[in-house]
């Protein structure tokens, strides 16, 4: 396989103004006869060659403007075919057949359960037609799809359906226009047995909307939320982006076999079950607030994406970046600000980190790649979206909504870059934006070494900042960013913040300031009293802040800070320091002693009335074993969780009454919604329990127990089940497991739930419970959602996957040279743990870099090829 550059881009050489399809649906044999109205692209010269893509289709004929081409006429290639001497403008007739039924790579058309459906971003369209498949390529689109009437009542594609019929042969069918221009990966096809619920919504200018959602029949009640989240994202963009929806109707559709989350196609967007699906007692609210969260995201792209796109896939983060970031913006104007950032944050600074610091570390704006599948990344997505939020911040909002303004006006219709989109921001701010730029060009997560002193005599503090970025694969140098830091200084005796006042100007009590320079000073003035610095308050930049901190001044700032993130922090860093020692400890073989300063945090904070629990119960989580591992130089697995454990089970023991206390207070019977307050409440209960539970006090599991039994709702119920699994309660863990399972074994995003929590179990027959469970009727290795919910849950339970016999990683590479074969887009992501492998002691290294290379001996796809040359390089 080849790598494909940036620098390479040129402009089509030819482009297709219309598409007509017709798909004569067939799960062995579907025909799809395409008529593309092609014009020579004005850059290019005349002449050239007409060149298309398609994989794994079988051409039955093709003709230009009516004219049928001898087989002389053309070639195939094995990634498309080429046509010479074409005229400057002609109609290209083609006729292939494919096999959806076939497909289990999930990308083109297949078949999910009896229904077709299609996944095209990224280069999924040409496994349906021969056609130039790159997004710069905008077309109208009328399709009209031949089914079964009996199979296939249900014909859906983009746009506006505008006509429908019977045919002989009890087949029908209908045809679709687009009249948004588009590329070829916003296509979308669904074909079933499908029932819809039907919702409207008025535009602010007045257009009628249709909202469809279309599910399986016994999916029909849990569609709610789903539909309620659309409306208030349609709303929530007229009123702060000001982005109206553009045609009649817009459908979702729920399907069980998806590679990814949902997907964004014109009109029809084509959904995971599991980012569409609720219902109380089947979801809980982390995946109420995922649908939602979801939802929004693939409306938003409707504008930030759709009408304005990509012009190549290196671009990929100007729709994903910006529309992480709307969808980001609106779960917090829609749940609890604070607590939306701090799991945004706490899940970025662990995962995308670990990304930026390992093989496969790449910049927002990848410079080459293999294979674009394996580019929709934490990086892309999360750290795109970071960086959005910082040029909100640096030009502020109302220059932003002009930039936004600008931008969707300046580029309606067309295909464009991450240049296009920093220029309207530094047009309508009038900010110097080049070295801002550095963000999406450089890989590797900035480190900033911060050191400050306060000058009594002069009433001064002195802050100095330190940035250097860590040489990445390919970036052995770095320059230095533009970040900015939003800061206060809160005074150690008023416990509030001090005003700033940095060169003679006024920054107010929490300001920003901008560091630009590899090392740079910042003189503050008029500090009335020794402060404690609250830095990057709200993750104001995604990087890594070092302080020298003391416990006393993170426990200080735990209590002070008038930023809830940086409260937050305070205490992630207050822990991680006690866990720091005793990891150490552990090491040594010396015997562990809590740290009754993290003890008294806690005891405080469980006393402290508080009106958002979520919040809250966010500052009792400790930071997790994926987190704690980010921070060493060398992970040591065992030490990690046993360090962690002991923290846990040490606070639980201390302040039993007070974990207890809470557990009852936020007990509710009040019928279960996805609401701030009872989400909160919960969450804060749970946490207490899961303190209880962890020394296996009667009284907490009997709790457990009957948390389990009382059947309230799933998050109550998922928590309870999964607290008494993880426990050596066997005795109450194994009946509860039979009865969910028996109980839910018709419900296939149930049982990803209950195939989830037994093998993340920290008991030593995790590993064997994965490979019994493998056999399970529910599991599916051709299931995206189950190799998810089995294997993938297993890699994330750091002391079994990390087992010393290497077990825990030939299971995964097995599973992963299976899935190469079946669907390269989840084998390349699945195989992720082993890629870190550099961060492990030497026996698991040579474990892992093993397993690795037994992967490399297979026939691989581009997709794991890529993944495994970057991991062994
Ligand atoms: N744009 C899609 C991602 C599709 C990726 C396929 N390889 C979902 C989203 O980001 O909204
Ligand atoms: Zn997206």
């Amino acid at each position: 396989p080849q790598s494909i550059y940036l620098s390479d881009y040129r402009p089509p050489a030819y482009r297709v103004t219309h598409t007509e399809l017709s798909f004569d649906l067939d799960p062995m044999a579907t025909r799809v006869k395409a008529r593309l109205h092609v014009e020579r692209h004005p850059e290019r010269a005349a002449g050239e060659p007409l060149e298309l893509d398609g994989e794994q289709l079988t051409l039955k004929s093709i003709a230009i403007d009516g004219q049928p081409l001898g087989d002389d006429e053309y070639v195939l290639t094995e990634r498309g075919l080429r046509v010479d001497g074409v005229p400057e403008r002609f109609l290209l007739d083609t006729d292939v057949e494919i096999a959806p039924k076939d497909n289990t790579a999930l990308e083109g058309l297949y078949q999910s359960g009896g229904m077709f459906c299609t996944q095209c971003e990224a280069e999924g369209f040409r496994r349906i037609t021969f056609y130039p498949d790159r997004p710069d390529v905008m077309a109208t689109f009328s399709t009209t799809v031949v089914g079964r009437s009996d199979r296939e009542p249900v014909l859906l594609s983009n746009g506006n359906p505008v006509e429908r019929g019977e045919l002989p042969d009890g087949r029908h069918f209908v045809t679709w226009e687009d009249p948004h221009p588009k590329p070829c990966y916003l296509f979308a096809l669904v074909a079933g047995d499908l029932q819809k619920v039907e919702d409207r919504f008025t535009t602010a200018g007045g257009r009628e909307v249709t909202l469809q959602i279309w599910v399986e029949e016994e999916n029909l009640g849990k569609t709610d939320h789903a539909m309620a989240s659309l409306k208030r994202a349609m709303r929530w963009d007229e009123e702060t982006y000001g982005r109206e929806y553009d045609l009649d109707l817009f459908m979702i559709v729920a399907v069980n076999d998806f590679n990814m989350g949902a997907m964004e196609n014109k009109g029809l967007n084509i959904f995971n079950s599991a980012a569409v699906l609720t219902h109380p007692h089947t979801a809980t609210d982390a995946a109420f607030q995922r649908v939602e969260g979801i939802v929004a995201h693939e409306y938003f792209h409707n504008w930030s994406g759709n009408r304005v796109t990509c012009r190549d896939w290196f671009q990929l983060s100007l729709k994903e970046g910006f529309t992480v970031f709307r969808d980001q913006s609106f779960s917090a104007d829609t749940n609890s600000a604070p607590v939306k950032r701090i799991e945004e944050v706490s899940f970025f600074r662990t995962a995308q980190f670990a990304e930026d610091a390992g093989p496969t570390a790449h910049p927002v704006r990848p410079d080459h790649y293999i294979e674009i599948g394996n580019f929709y990344t934490l990086t892309i997505y999360e750290k795109g979206a970071e960086i959005v939020r910082m040029l909100r911040n640096l030009v502020g909002w109302e220059a932003f909504r002009r930039g936004s303004d600008l931008y969707f006006s300046r580029f309606d219709g067309q295909a464009v870059t991450i240049e296009d989109f920093v220029a309207c921001m530094a047009e309508a701010s009038g900010q110097d934006l080049d070295q801002f730029m550095r963000w999406y060009s450089q890989a590797g997560t900035p480190e900033i070494d911060a050191h400050g002193e306060y000058d009594y005599a002069n009433g001064a503090y002195r802050l100095v900042l330190r940035q250097r970025t860590p040489a990445t694969p390919g970036q052995p140098d770095k320059q230095p960013l533009h970040i900015p830091i939003r800061l206060g200084l809160v005074g150690t005796k008023s416990g509030r913040d001090l005003t700033l006042t940095l060169d003679g100007e006024y920054l107010g009590q929490d300001g920003v300031i901008h560091l630009r320079e590899e090392e740079q000073e910042f003189l503050f003035t008029d500090v009335e009293e020794a402060p404690v610095p609250s830095l990057a308050r709200g993750f104001s930049a995604p990087i890594k802040l070092h302080f020298p901190y003391s416990r006393e001044d993170l426990a200080f700032l735990q209590t002070h800070d008038s930023d809830g993130f940086n409260r937050w922090d305070a205490g992630q860093r207050l822990a991680l320091l006690a866990l720091d020692d005793l990891i150490a400890a552990h090491r040594n073989g010396v015997e562990k002693v809590m740290d009754s300063r993290v003890v008294e945090a806690f005891r405080s904070l469980l006393n402290t009335a508080t009106d958002d629990k979520a919040v809250l119960a966010e500052m009792l989580t400790l930071p997790s074993e994926a987190y704690i591992a980010e921070q060493q130089p060398l992970v040591d697995v065992d030490a990690i969780h046993a360090a962690r454990t002991f923290v846990k089970q040490s606070l639980a023991i201390a302040l039993r009454d007070d974990f207890l206390r809470v557990y009852h207070e936020n007990v509710s019977e009040a019928p279960y919604a996805p609401e701030p307050e009872q989400i909160g409440a919960r969450s804060l209960k749970n946490v207490a329990l899961s303190y209880l539970v962890s020394i296996e006090d009667e009284e907490g599991v009997e709790l457990a127990r009957r948390q389990f039994e009382a059947d309230h709702n799933m998050t109550d119920v998922r928590q309870a089940l999964t607290l008494l699994v993880h426990s050596s309660r066997d005795d109450l863990a194994d009946p509860a497991l039979r009865a969910f399972g028996e109980k839910w074994a018709h419900d296939p995003l149930v049982m990803d739930q209950w195939f989830s929590i037994q093998v993340s179990r920290p008991q030593a027959d995790a590993l064997e419970r994965v490979k019994f469970l493998m056999d399970h009727p529910a599991f599916s290795l051709t299931n995206p959602n189950k190799v998810r919910a089995l294997i993938g849950a297993f890699a994330q339970n750091r002391i079994n996957f990390h087992r010393l016999d290497g077990e825990g990683y030939k299971l995964l590479a097995d599973v992963v040279i299976e899935l190469n074969r079946l669907n390269p887009e989840i084998a390349s992501r699945l195989v992720t743990p082993l890629t870190r492998w550099r961060r492990f002691d030497e026996p698991r290294q040579e474990l892992m870099k093993g397993e690795l290379e037994r992967i490399r001996a297979e026939k691989l796809s581009p997709n794991v090829y890529e993944v495994i040359e970057k991991a062994l390089a």
